[in-house]
Order: C-alpha cells, then structure tokens, then sequence
C-alpha cells in the first residue's frame, strides 16, 4: 500500500523579501486593546503580530506587479495604464466599458447615484457594508434575497450564497420591477463568511430578470474566490479553468463594482465596469467630480498597470488553489480544536461564531467585538467583527440584529505561511479554553455612519 494517500499543495510562489514583525508581550496588547476602545480598527498595526483584519489591500504583489508600477505611465489624460486596465476588464470579464475609481465603494457610490431613486428596492444576496450604505443613502432600501441557510453558521449548503428567487419574486409582485433598478449580486458572499453562488442559480436568476426587465449588477470584489468552488463543487466544471469559469459568471450579469484590493492583488484600486452606454456615459460624467478624470479615477498610472497584471494572476487555477487551501487549513486546525466556524469553510478567511463561543453573553454585549478583542491580547493576532457592530442601525434608528454574530479570520493573500497557521489556530484555542471566564463589552461611543471602524468600547464589570 502507498505511504502517500494524498499529494499536498504548495504556494506556487517563493518570497524574494520580508516584513519583519514585531513581538509583544500581553502586559502590552492588554494596554493596547484598550487604549483603541476594544475594537481591533483602532490599534495600530505596528502593535500587531499576525493582521487577520482584512484581505482587502494586505496582500503581497508579485514580481510582475512590481515590474509594472516601474512602467506604470502617469500622464494625466489617456494613460497607456487606463487602456491596459480597460483591455484586461474586457478580455478577462468581457465588460464593455470601464471606469477606474480608487476603491470599491467609490464605484459603489457613482453606481448607486446613476440607478437608484428614492423609494427604491435594491435586492441582493446578503449585504455588505458599504454597498448597502451607498443603496441608502441614494434613497434605495436594501431587501436581503439571500437564501435562508446563508444565516445558519452550520448549516453546509455547498452554495450558501445562492438567491432564492421566490423572496425576489414576492418583491418584484409587491412593488412592480420598475421600483427595482438592479439586483446586486455579490460573488464569494463576504458577510455570509466568503460563501459562493453557484453557476445554475445565477442562471436561473438572469432567466428571471431578464423576463421582467432588471438588471443584475456584480459585486465582483472575490468572484476568482466564487469560481474556484464552482470548479470544485458544481457539476460540469471540474474540468473548465477559473478563467472559463469568471468569464461566464460576468455574462449573466450587466455590469459590476469592483474592489481589487482583494482578487487583484494589489494595494488599492478598483472600478465600474458596465454594458450599456448610456449608464458608462452618467459614470464617467460623475467619476470627474469624485474621483478624477475617467482615465484615471483617483488612481495612479501604475496602480491601474498592477491591476491589469493582478487580474491575470488571480486566475491562475494554482494560486487559488494555494489561497483557498490555506483558508481550509486553518480551518481545519480550528475544527480540530472543537472551535465552532462557519461551514462550509469560505474563501477568504475563518468566521468564528462568536454566540457559540461565548453563548454566555447577549447580542447587546458584542460577543464577536468581545472575541476579536481576547483574540489579540492572547496572542498579537487581529481580526475583525463581523455581527451586531458592523450591522449597524436602521433607518428608524433601531439596531440590526444579524442572525450571523461572527469573528472574521481574514487572510490576506500570499503573505502568511503555514507555521502563522498553526500558531493563529492555538490562539483562538487557548481563548476556547477559558472563554466562560470572558466579560462582554459596551459601547462608549458610536459614529453616524459604518459604526464598526470607529466605535468605542469598555470591557463591562
Ligand atoms: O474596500 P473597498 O471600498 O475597496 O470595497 C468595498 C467592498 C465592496 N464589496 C465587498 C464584497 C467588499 O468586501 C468590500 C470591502 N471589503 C472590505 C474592506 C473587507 O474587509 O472585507
């Protein structure tokens, strides 16, 4: 019989240089912790250890990344960069038209302008912070379509951030399709814990749609994430390549925002890309007044030269294979330690469930602020909440209460290894071990807007 029952994966990569990190005692990151209001957005990172906080512009730009920030051409109308961003978009997502912004939500808020009007619905698989801010503030209310199991942290539906169109369905027969301008479709569903739609839904829903005249507008921020579990999971695509897949998931959709600090591998950056003229017309009218000239958009020559390469590599079916499988590893390791995760485990990151964790404590005490907090005194590990802060308020100013109360373990891509791995998953264990001895939190002080990154917080007696 063969001693190898199954090969390993490695990064298909090497490092050519390191940051060097600094080691801090719990003396220290007790003062720390609370010195930032126990929220984790507050410390500063060079107190930090191991910076699970986000993938969102963590992630280490390759060789040919760098290579092209030399060559990036910073002229102020009709860069050579401009025109190379716009090329990848069209061939690699097949989006007509561009415009560059310098993050995601700056796309999110031209878009949101452009198409909603007061009194609006704007549907879509889950919200996510930013996206459901800029659908409000246009005069939009947010409908969560989602299908019910992407709020069971246990529940292991292989596409738990599939639509059910029968929720959309009541919408559309309550308020007439004409009170929807688009429904927005996120890819490798963040808050649902990196949870991917499947090929056939989105299907099913472009079908929809088009009968009744809406437009499917793509949070496409983590879709190379989304097509990697599509190959895996859905029947039809073991053999097709990421590139195949991403191509064919932007066909059903008629545009999309973009945030490619995540999938694209770099630092900052992302952008509108739309199919009808008229819409690309509007946004490029109002990216001038926000953002700068439509050829750059608030980003550099040769940030808009590193996208274009990270666009390409983030379709290499190697490399998500080594960035997901990393995710399932720690994932594993945690499962191993009895920690209770989000399942199936997702794409970018673990999701902790914190009312498992620490089911001692009530919503209304932030159990996953709580956790993220005892998680970095432990160990100089930082992660984010993802429950009751993030979910922010009502327009009435009631609170949301999100069924989903969990601790994101973000990773960013190609910079930790796997001994980071191990040493992250002993932490959260060791917080395991005495957590019913662990206090919950109030809140001090509570921003107008996207509370989470700001708020303030004191540990309660
Ligand atoms: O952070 P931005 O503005 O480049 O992108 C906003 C944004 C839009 N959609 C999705 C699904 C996101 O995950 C997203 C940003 N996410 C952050 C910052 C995160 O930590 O997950």
């Amino acid at each position: 019989m063969a001693i190898i029952k199954k090969r390993s994966w490695a990064e298909p990569y090497k490092m050519k240089m390191v940051e060097l990190l600094k080691m801090t005692t719990k003396p220290y990151r007790t003062k720390a912790i609370k010195e930032a209001g126990f929220n984790t957005f507050l410390l500063h990172s060079a107190d930090v250890y191991i910076d699970l906080l986000t993938d969102s512009g963590t992630n280490s730009m390759s060789d040919r990344q760098w290579s092209a920030f030399m060559t990036g051409d910073e002229a102020y109308a009709g860069s050579k960069s401009y025109y190379l961003l716009e090329e990848a978009i069209q061939k690699y997502y097949g989006y007509k038209y561009v415009v560059p912004t310098h993050q995601g939500r700056a796309a999110e808020n031209i878009l949101s302008q452009i198409l909603i009007k007061k009194g609006d619905f704007v549907p879509g698989n889950m919200y996510f912070t930013t996206t459901r801010l800029h659908q409000e503030l246009a005069g939009g209310t947010f409908v969560d379509i989602i299908i019910d199991e992407a709020h069971d942290p246990f529940n292991e539906h292989p596409f738990k951030g599939n639509v059910d169109l029968a929720k959309l369905d009541k919408l559309v027969k309550k308020h007439g399709a004409k009170k929807i301008p688009y429904v927005c479709i996120a890819t490798n569903v963040n808050m649902a814990g990196g949870q991917p739609i499947s090929m056939s839904n989105l299907k099913e829903l472009r079908a929809y749609t088009k009968k009744h005249g809406i437009r499917i507008i793509h949070d496409m921020t983590r879709v190379a994430e989304n097509a990697y579990f599509i190959q895996q999971r859905e029947k039809g695509y073991n053999k097709k390549s990421i590139r195949e897949i991403v191509r064919e998931i932007c066909s059903y959709t008629d545009g999309a925002t973009m945030s490619a600090k995540k999938d694209a591998l770099v630092n900052i950056g992302g952008f509108l890309a739309i199919n009808d003229w008229d819409v690309f017309e509007e946004a490029r009218n109002m990216v001038v007044v926000y953002e700068g000239l439509h050829t750059y958009g608030g980003l550099a020559g040769r940030d808009m030269e590193a996208i274009a390469v990270g666009i390409v590599e983030s379709l290499d079916d190697n490399h998500q294979h080594a960035r997901v499988g990393q995710v399932e590893y720690l994932g594993h390791k945690m499962m191993e330690y009895g920690i209770p995760i989000v399942k199936p485990i997702g794409g970018h990151g673990i999701f902790v469930d914190a009312k498992s964790f620490l089911p001692h404590l009530t919503q209304d005490q932030f159990p996953a602020q709580t956790l993220a907090a005892e998680i970095y005194i432990d160990s100089g590990v930082r992660t984010m909440e993802r429950g009751i802060v993030s979910a922010g308020r009502k327009a009435n100013g009631e609170n949301h209460y999100p069924k989903l109360e969990l601790v994101r373990f973000t990773l960013p891509r190609r910079v930790y290894t796997q001994a980071h791995m191990d040493v992250i998953a002993e932490s959260a264990a060791t917080v395991y071990d005495k957590r019913k001895f662990i206090k919950g939190l109030k809140m001090v002080y509570e921003p107008k807007y996207l509370r989470f990154f700001q708020a303030r917080f004191e540990r309660l007696k």
